[in-house]
């Protein structure tokens, strides 16, 4: 996806002087890229004029080159296009799920009960779908795979007495968060409006969300005022952004036509849901991520040796505890990682390291002598052994730490022997003073 731009991205990051037609071919990039994507062609010129007349101006920020001032500029602009994330409350009392045939709602009950019940809710769902056979199932099923109450009436034909028993049931069982699952039309027609309403006024929902597919692209926008007038949604769901190159379609028509994007679905599965944010979207757009953000979070967080130090690959252990117990507060692991050019990986079990593992890590480092700090290597099953046992952990974690540890510096010494010196990795030493 975004093959194109990313490609006019490199070539205009490689140029030494930026001119006005230099500027004029990146637009021209990203005119086709969101046109590509199916946004309204009327908003893709509106946002590349706009682009273009910042980017050419006399006056440029200080510090700056022409060439990082239109590259943060196209970000900036895109980011504002797309809109900011949203704000998600996350104790809600009631959801009601609307949508076309299709469109995820039944999955995205699922998805949704499984990431409020995270948070610490009580959740429960209510299938409401009496048309289609099988929507019980399919629903009771996913419920009880993430271990969340259900309602339903398998038999019934009055999806608005299943909502008054569900709420009444479910609300018995002490569920502090409800979500209906409503059956799907192949058009918005009255009779579906209807339904809608009925159910709204037994269930009197805090918010009410569409589902949209991302292969909807720019007829969302269309889609979405249209259930807003009918009943008055309050958020979109974009589902099937893995399998669709038109989410910008979706993104930009809802955010054109005031309806905001709440959450996307990123697949199949139960977790492949995250809250909406055009951030990570316009930085795979456009093949660099969130650089600026980066650099800010980088300088809050990282003292100058120490990163030059990271940067070389040439730290310690301690130092790469350190690292380890900041940068995953500032999330500077999950960015890098997308920072890092095709085919290198940061290694996974670092992004998924928590809170408590990088304490016993912790432990583990305080019970290694000075000489196996300095050279890891020396420590082999019997002092794996006895650092175990000195730091209260067990054996599996102090060979966790020194694969992790291991692996990081071997990664960072294969980074920067390729790519030190140019692309973001040059921008990032040149923050730190480093070139
Ligand atoms: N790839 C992908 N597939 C999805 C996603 N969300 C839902 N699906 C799939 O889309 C299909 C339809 O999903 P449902 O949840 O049954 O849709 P629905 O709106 O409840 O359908 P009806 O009740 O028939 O109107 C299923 O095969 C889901 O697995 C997503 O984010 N990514
Ligand atoms: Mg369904």
């Amino acid at each position: 996806m975004f093959e194109k731009l990313k490609e006019g991205i490199r070539k205009f990051s490689r140029l030494s002087l930026v001119d006005k037609e230099e500027v004029e071919a990146l637009i021209k990039d990203l005119q086709r890229e969101l046109l590509k994507s199916d946004v309204e062609v009327e908003l893709v010129f509106e946002l590349s004029n706009k682009i273009k007349k910042e980017a050419l101006k006399k006056e440029l920020p200080k510090g700056l080159t022409r060439k990082e001032y239109v590259l943060n500029l196209v970000y900036d602009k895109l980011i504002e296009f797309l809109g900011k994330k949203p704000e998600i409350k996350l104790e809600r009392g009631l959801i009601l799920l609307c949508g076309l045939f299709g469109s995820g709602k039944t999955t995205t009950t699922a998805k949704l009960a499984n990431f409020y019940r995270k948070k610490g809710n009580k959740v429960g769902v209510i299938s409401c779908d009496i048309y289609r056979a099988g929507a019980y199932d399919q629903l009771k099923q996913l419920a009880d795979k993430i271990k969340v109450d259900f309602y339903g009436e398998k038999k019934s034909k009055d999806a608005i007495k299943i909502v008054k028993n569900g709420l009444k049931t479910l609300k018995k069982n002490k569920c502090n968060l409800i979500i209906v699952d409503s059956a799907g039309r192949d058009s918005l027609n009255t009779n579906l409006i209807e339904e809608l309403k009925e159910i709204s006024k037994k269930f009197k929902p805090d918010e009410k969300y569409l589902i949209v597919p991302a292969d909807l692209g720019q007829t969302s926008g269309d889609q979405a005022k249209a259930f807003n007038d009918a009943i008055d949604i309050t958020g979109i769901i974009v589902t099937k952004t893995d399998s669709s190159a038109k989410a910008g379609g979706v993104f930009s028509s809802c955010f054109h036509a005031n309806v905001p994007v709440l959450f996307v679905g990123t697949g199949e599965k139960i977790d492949n849901l995250e809250i909406y944010d055009s951030v990570p979207f316009v930085s795979k757009m456009l093949g660099i991520p969130d650089l600026k953000s980066l650099l800010e979070k980088a300088k809050e967080n990282f003292d100058e040796d120490k990163a030059k130090k990271i940067l070389e690959g040439t730290f310690s252990i301690e130092e790469f505890y350190d690292q380890l117990a900041t940068a995953k507060k500032s999330g500077m692991f999950s960015q890098i990682k997308d920072m890092l050019p095709g085919g290198m990986k940061m290694p996974e079990n670092v992004l998924d390291l928590e809170g408590d593992k990088i304490e016993k890590f912790k432990y583990i480092i305080e019970s290694m002598t000075t000489k196996e700090r300095a050279d890891p290597s020396l420590i082999n099953r019997n002092r794996v052994l006895r650092i175990s046992k000195g730091s209260g952990t067990s054996e599996k974690d102090v060979r966790e730490l020194l694969k992790t540890y291991r692996q990081v510096k071997n990664m960072v010494n294969k980074f920067s022997g390729k790519n030190l010196r140019r692309g973001p990795m040059k921008k990032l030493m040149k923050q730190f003073g480093l070139n």
